[in-house]
């Protein structure tokens, strides 16, 4: 490579973040059984705790994702401990998620119920959300709905998305200025015939619908095999809708897997996407990247470094597409040029590059390496074992 296209790699990293999940370091499981690890985060503090190891080893992930549910189990008093914890690891509260989908009381829907007292418990919720998110100046609050039907006939469809627009839009209500409400979505599951938010559509009306401040988040498992998700990415940063992502891969469904093991290609053009859309438009795309994935044999804080540094490796890819050669073989319609523009700048080997930036930052060139080396793992083995083999709990 040479010293123009590092330099452009060092110009991307230097701008590239992306947050962590606090449920990523949990244990999870799939519906069949749990195999728990005994170095799995279970508190707050344990889930901060390994999510600043993963910024203090790769610099870029400043922020946590924190789930209500899970993470808030005091609600909106459990703010003073984060704030407490952000400081002690050095790594601060990120998107607020909602949990409207654990409870009993959301057999048949949260914002969709057809029962107007479950509406209003969700609508509560969310509003008790906004206002963390507030007490912890996080900008982002991220609704994702398991909300659904699971046999023709047995639910309204239609009523279900004006109730959706009304909680949406009564959510919005409590925003302050700088917040934004971020609507993601689902073509299936746990819902089996249909899901009220099912894509990008719905997920673009309803944001509408809610208000100025509202954005679509995208999770890359939440699509259809053959979908083609950049395009989705293209049409949300032509209409300035796309709010944000949750990055994950998958084989066939919303298996949250690390990012780029099964398809790096879709992900580089994902983001070739958006930075040729910065490019073109001189305007600095104002997008959450996020990390949802929850895989259950892979240790939590090692899945975690590898997705972050695969999606530095890919951001960089794509930063070094030649932007104004491939304008002007679109606009020749040459398309082996074009396609080619894309190929090599995938097939490009970034890794010293990225490890020069690494370096000026005083990180470990190998974040997977170092991590192995710290003794950190050995450490939370052993603090956390015995709990973590009594334990049960899981989200999935
Ligand atoms: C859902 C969705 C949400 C995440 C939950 C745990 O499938 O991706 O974003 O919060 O899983
Ligand atoms: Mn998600
Ligand atoms: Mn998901």
């Amino acid at each position: 490579m040479d010293a123009r296209k590092a330099e452009i790699v060092f110009r991307a990293l230097e701008k590239f973040r992306i947050e962590v999940p606090s449920w990523g370091f949990a244990n999870t499981g799939t519906r069949f059984g749990k195999f728990l690890q005994a170095a799995a985060a279970s508190t707050i503090e344990e889930k901060f705790s390994d999510a600043g190891q993963v910024h203090q080893l790769t610099g870029v992930c400043p922020t946590v994702a924190v789930h209500v549910q899970w993470d808030c189990p005091e609600g909106v008093d459990s703010t003073a401990e984060i704030k407490k914890l952000a400081g002690q690891y050095r790594v601060q509260p990120g998107s607020i998620n909602p949990n409207l989908f654990q409870d009993q009381g959301y057999k048949y829907g949260s914002f969709g119920n057809p029962d107007k007292a479950i509406r209003d418990v969700a609508l509560q919720h969310t509003k008790d959300s906004v206002e963390i998110a507030r007490r912890l100046q996080s900008r982002d609050i991220s609704m994702w709905f398991a909300d659904g039907s699971n046999y023709p006939g047995t639910a309204n469809i239609r009523h279900r998305k004006r109730w959706f627009e009304e909680c949406l839009k009564a959510t919005h209500a409590e925003l302050s200025p700088g917040q934004r409400l971020l609507v993601e979505y689902k073509p299936f599951e746990p819902a089996f015939y249909h899901t009220d938010i099912a894509d990008w559509g719905m997920a673009l009306l309803l944001s509408r619908a809610a208000g100025p401040q509202a954005r679509v988040l995208v999770d890359t498992g939440h699509h259809y095999l053959a979908q083609n998700i950049e395009q989705i990415v293209a049409w949300l940063l032509a209409e300035d809708m796309l709010g944000g992502f949750h990055f994950n891969d998958r084989r066939y469904a919303d298996d949250d897997l690390t990012l780029g093991s099964i398809d790096p290609y879709q992900v580089f053009r994902i983001f070739h996407e958006i930075l040729f859309f910065e490019w073109e438009t001189g305007k600095q795309a104002d997008i959450a990247y996020m990390i949802d994935q929850s895989h259950n044999l892979k240790g939590k804080i090692e899945a975690m470094i590898q997705t972050v540094t695969m999606a530095q490796m890919l951001f960089s890819k794509a930063a070094i597409v030649d932007y104004q050669e491939l304008a002007a073989a679109q606009k020749d319609c040459d398309l082996v040029r074009a396609e080619s523009l894309l190929q090599d700048a995938f097939a490009t080997d970034v890794r010293p590059a990225i490890q020069q930036w690494r370096d000026s930052k005083g990180l470990p060139k190998d974040p997977i390496a170092a991590f192995r080396e710290s003794g950190y793992l050995e450490r939370i083995t052993k603090e956390r074992a015995e709990r973590n083999s009594r334990s049960v709990t899981s989200y999935a």
